[in-house]
């Protein structure tokens, strides 16, 4: 099996535009129709939906922005009635305002079939046993990656994320062809192999699907090799469904986006012009026929480069680099959304002071997290035990609102360089952009 759908994976770039011009003109006269946002938003720009007659129209729309999405939270964008919804998915969220992404059952299905489409790309078909070891709950991944290989028929090993124990025993237990979860727990999972006298050879893996958190070749190479497997790269967000808004097939060049159902731009992050194919600047997706949740120009902030250079697997889908970075303050940590802000806030809740570092780095390829913290004045003290306390106090507190641990370092008063402009809260030392992406 080379496509889970043929003809709409190699539908020629005329055919594709057609097709995209069609949804986009119904898409636009439904969110007219059932989003008041939209509508205000249109009519702000002077725009009614029937000024919108091909693909060549979406740049006279609007872009939406994350903080669009927060001043809509929950309900605001909901284009269809809340009984028709099926699912909701949510990102990790920043200060206590997630997004919250709606799905009828057509959206979960065309959202299933593009992580299906991810899996053949990666040589899977139903004869596969496929890991899915995201996390599965309000995050996108375990969600779609399961659907996608229930939809190809393969068997299922809902694993969700951690204990590595049982993953490696599952995995050799029940003869697991397909490993799907961020590239950072796979190198962590194919350590623990390791340190258990299990040797690449030895393990039925024969690929992987790898996304929500940038990753480089390097790491793609110590992957493959650890766990002796070709290692896929998956895109995607909660915003426009979650994994398989793109994805890599076996020329591992760059991952094609499912432009049957999203039209992509990329754009100047600075003055919003859409740029031409080969520029670099932000991705930016609109939606062309989900039903509940359908955003359009949704300003990613994801940073790369298109191409529509001829793919020898034979998919006509327009194909983006790996993110290069993002033009936000988000991090993402071990696959965890991860906003400066968030911290400010805790350290204000415990009353410390807002002087603080976080400090990223990655180390035998798993992230670390650092927050060096100083200590107020009249919390000072020489004593270990006290110090140990408080650090374990704060790291629990922060726990609780990232859902993710950090490792705290008290300092002493004064010690963080404090500036003069903007303030430097992130060293992020993990060399997480690669130069060659394009090498055929
Ligand atoms: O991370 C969806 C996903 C799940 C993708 C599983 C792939 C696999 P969010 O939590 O909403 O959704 O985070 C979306 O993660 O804007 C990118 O910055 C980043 N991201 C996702 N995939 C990749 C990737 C999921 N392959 C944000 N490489 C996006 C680099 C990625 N960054």
């Amino acid at each position: 099996m080379r496509y889970f759908h043929e003809t709409a994976e190699t539908m020629p770039a005329e055919q594709i535009r057609a097709l995209q011009s069609e949804k986009l003109c119904r898409q636009v006269r439904h969110v007219w129709d059932h989003v008041p946002f939209y509508r205000k938003k249109m009519e702000e720009k002077g725009l009614r939906p029937e000024d919108i007659r091909s693909i060549d129209d979406l740049h006279l729309l609007p872009f939406l922005t994350k903080a669009d999405l927060r001043d809509c939270y929950p309900c605001g964008l909901l284009a269809v009635p809340k009984g028709e919804c099926v699912r909701i998915q949510s990102t990790s969220g920043t200060t206590g305002r997630r997004v919250v992404a709606f799905y009828t059952q057509h959206d979960v299905d065309l959202w299933e079939e593009c992580c299906a489409r991810a899996l053949v790309a990666a040589g899977a078909d139903n004869e596969d046993v496929v890991q899915v070891a995201y996390g599965y709950g309000l995050f996108t991944g375990g969600a779609g990656l399961n659907g996608g290989s229930h939809k190809l028929g393969c068997l299922t090993l809902p694993m969700s994320s951690g204990n590595t124990d049982r993953q490696i025993q599952f995995m050799m237990d029940l003869g697991a062809t397909v490993l799907c979860c961020t590239p950072s727990y796979a190198a962590y999972i194919a350590e623990a192999m390791r340190e258990k006298g299990i040797r690449a050879e030895d393990n039925p893996l024969k690929a992987g699907i790898f996304g929500a958190e940038p990753w480089t070749e390097e790491m793609r190479r110590a992957i493959e090799q650890g766990l002796g497997i070709k290692a896929y790269d998956i895109y995607g967000l909660t915003e426009i469904s979650g994994p398989g808004v793109a994805f890599e097939c076996q020329e591992q060049q760059g991952m094609h986006i499912n432009e049957d159902h999203f039209a992509v731009e990329v754009i100047d992050p600075d003055t919003g012009e859409v740029l031409p194919e080969g520029s670099r600047g932000e991705l930016v997706f609109t939606c062309l026929d989900k039903e509940a949740f359908p955003l359009l120009r949704y300003r990613t902030r994801d940073i790369c480069v298109l191409s529509r250079k001829k793919c020898s697997c034979g998919r006509t889908f327009i194909r983006m680099t790996k993110p290069m970075g993002r033009s936000d303050d988000m991090l993402i940590i071990r696959g965890v959304n991860v906003f400066p802000s968030q911290i400010e806030t805790v350290l204000l809740q415990q009353g410390y002071t807002p002087n603080y570092q976080i400090i990223v780095d990655r180390v035998n390829n798993t992230d670390t997290f650092d927050v060096l913290v100083e200590l107020p004045e009249e919390r000072f003290t020489d004593t270990v035990s006290g110090v140990t306390e408080q650090e374990k106090k704060l790291a629990a507190a922060m726990q609780s609102m990232l859902g993710i641990h950090p490792v705290i370092r008290l300092v002493g008063p004064h010690t963080i360089a404090r500036s003069e402009g903007k303030a430097v809260r992130v060293v992020d030392k993990r060399k997480l952009t690669s130069d060659s992406q394009w090498k055929g």
